[in-house]
């Protein structure tokens, strides 16, 4: 086997963006495109020789080719030993686990995530550091500064590495592990949670049912949920992982995961219903005739999470992204928890989930976590959910609504635009930003601004900031219109308009979401501009 330094050419644009490089999957697939990238990893990390790392992916197109060439890649730089999950599948919290238990030097996952699959759509690669979370900016940006100037990457001449097969081969002088990627993150989740409790309520008459849409939690569901805890075969959908998620947006949420939609809106609906994304970090909860907005689920789990033998001695402080409504600050601050917000994305938890000063974090996209990893983990949530709905012996529907009664509501949806061309995107939110200083006193749609501004965060640990991540428009009355654009789409921009408004008001518990923010909704558009910039009216996703 010999090692070969191959010349290349720096590619444009290899910038990791919300989480991880993604792009179209054909980008991906030119010659020296993924190979320049893994390159420029291994010199963001300072090199990768005598390293152990994971590797895993959610089982999109091209994920197993990729993971042919990163081994070869590992193994002539030099690294030790590679742990991977079989056919090249691990879930991303499944990922964090690995890399945290064997104390590797990190990870690489394949996946774009949410984002749909195969040889006409996306493909996404991660890198996650030493303590089980998503690179931080620090060394993202370093890798994105050897992207300019690489001009050789190194590469074994070999085989394919069987990755079906489980136990040690060797590549050139590097160890492959293959291990399966589920036994690992069940055992995780058996000791966090009360099993007993579980399969009692299961076994009780308690019926579920959890939508894998395809993707990599198909697997990890059905050996928790089905062998594990009981629940009926056939209780996990779409369980088989497929490379282009059988066509769909593994997105959970209650456009993409209408499946699910239309079972829990059903007469004989099952109690609890829940769905998870392409790379199995993200989670949406449903109860019969209910979707929980994954702000309120945040909110929830954190009134609730002592139930749970994890988190019985307490979660110490609670952390969420910015856009997230601010259901979970209630939370904290009628239990004395310390409260942090931060901007989007899962790397920004990571040192207050290591520092001990959070136990909860979570984001209005569906993502919802704890420390026991440093990824958001959409099986964990779950799991959080039937323990609580086990524990208290309530209904997903009774729990909710007796959280609000609590804590009062904070009625919340996000619109998202989407394929906007990038340029006017740009110009909505950059005209906007400079008439934030002037909104104040003004009135839109009847709804008065109290305060705009930009978020930029301070890093309370290690003092790193993060400027420009987002637009806050805070409304009399309570309400709050946040504006930013994403930063994991593939093609053009989509503007995130995330919608919130307030109410103790137990009778205007149970409206209708939309109709409920009508006002913010209507004052959003008006304060942004939205059509003119756009020419859009309607957004393309309420989540
Ligand atoms: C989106 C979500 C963000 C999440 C990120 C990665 O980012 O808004 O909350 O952390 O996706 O999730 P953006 O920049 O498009 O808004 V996942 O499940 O892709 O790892
Ligand atoms: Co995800």
């Amino acid at each position: 086997m010999d090692i070969v330094d191959v010349e290349t050419t720096p590619f444009e644009g290899q910038k990791p963006g919300t989480s991880g490089l993604r792009k179209k999957t054909k980008t991906f697939m030119q010659p020296r495109y993924l190979e320049n990238f893994v390159e420029c990893i291994w010199r963001g990390i300072g090199g990768v020789e005598g390293k152990t790392l994971v590797l895993g992916g959610d089982g999109r197109y091209f994920g197993d080719r990729a993971a042919q060439v990163i081994l070869r890649m590992a193994a002539a730089s030099g690294a030790r030993r590679i742990i991977v999950g079989q056919g090249a599948l691990m879930s991303t919290p499944a990922a964090s686990n690995m890399i945290r238990k064997r104390q590797t030097h990190g990870g690489i996952i394949l996946s774009a995530s949410h984002n749909p699959g195969g040889p006409d759509e996306d493909f996404g690669v991660k890198f996650n550091t030493p303590n089980g979370g998503p690179a931080p900016e620090e060394v993202t940006g370093r890798i994105f500064e050897a992207t300019k100037e690489i001009r050789r990457y190194r590469i074994l001449e070999a085989q394919d590495v069987d990755l079906d097969r489980l136990g040690t081969q060797r590549l050139g002088d590097m160890e492959v592990e293959v291990i399966d990627p589920v036994a690992d993150y069940a055992d995780l989740m058996e000791r966090l949670f009360d099993f007993a409790a579980i399969r009692e309520m299961i076994s009780g008459g308690f019926r579920l049912t959890f939508d894998a849409m395809h993707a990599v939690t198909g697997p990890y569901a059905r050996e928790i949920l089905e062998n594990r805890l009981g629940a009926a075969p056939g209780s996990v959908r779409n369980a088989e992982p497929k490379p282009d998620f059988g066509g769909g947006h593994p997105d959970p949420n209650p456009i993409w995961a209408e499946e699910l939609v239309r079972a829990m809106h059903a007469e004989d609906a099952p109690d609890f219903g829940a769905a998870s994304d392409g790379d199995g970090d993200r989670n949406m909860i449903m109860g019969p005739g209910m979707y929980v907005a994954p702000s309120d689920s945040l909110a929830v789990l954190a009134a609730n999470a002592e139930l749970a033998p994890a988190y019985a001695d307490g979660i110490r402080g609670v952390a969420r992204s910015m856009p997230t409504s601010r259901a979970v600050d209630h939370v904290a601050r009628k239990k004395g928890l310390e409260c942090f917000e931060t901007p989007t994305g899962w790397k920004f938890f990571g040192n207050l989930l290591d520092e001990g000063r959070v136990r909860l974090c979570g984001e209005e996209s569906a993502g919802t976590g704890s420390d026991h990893v440093r990824e958001k983990d959409g099986l964990w949530a779950v799991l959080l959910w039937l323990n609580v709905l086990a524990a208290t012996g309530k209904g997903v529907v009774e729990l909710v609504h007796d959280h609000w009664r609590e804590y009062g509501r904070d009625i919340y949806s996000r619109h998202d635009f989407e394929g906007v061309e990038s340029e006017k995107a740009e110009a909505l939110i950059d005209e906007l930003r400079t008439r934030l200083d002037g909104l104040a006193g003004q009135s839109f749609a009847g709804r008065v601004v109290e305060a705009a501004d930009e978020f930029s965060y301070t890093d309370p640990v290690d003092g790193s900031t993060a400027a420009q991540q987002g637009l806050r428009i805070y409304l009399e009355g309570g309400g709050r219109i946040v504006l930013r654009l994403s930063g994991t789409g593939t093609t053009g921009a989509t503007l995130r308009v995330y919608l919130e408004d307030r109410t103790e008001e137990q009778d205007r518990f149970g409206v209708d979401t939309q109709e409920a923010l009508g006002e913010v909704i209507a004052a959003a558009h008006e304060i942004a501009r939205i059509e003119a910039h756009t020419g859009r009216t309607e957004p393309d996703v309420r989540a």
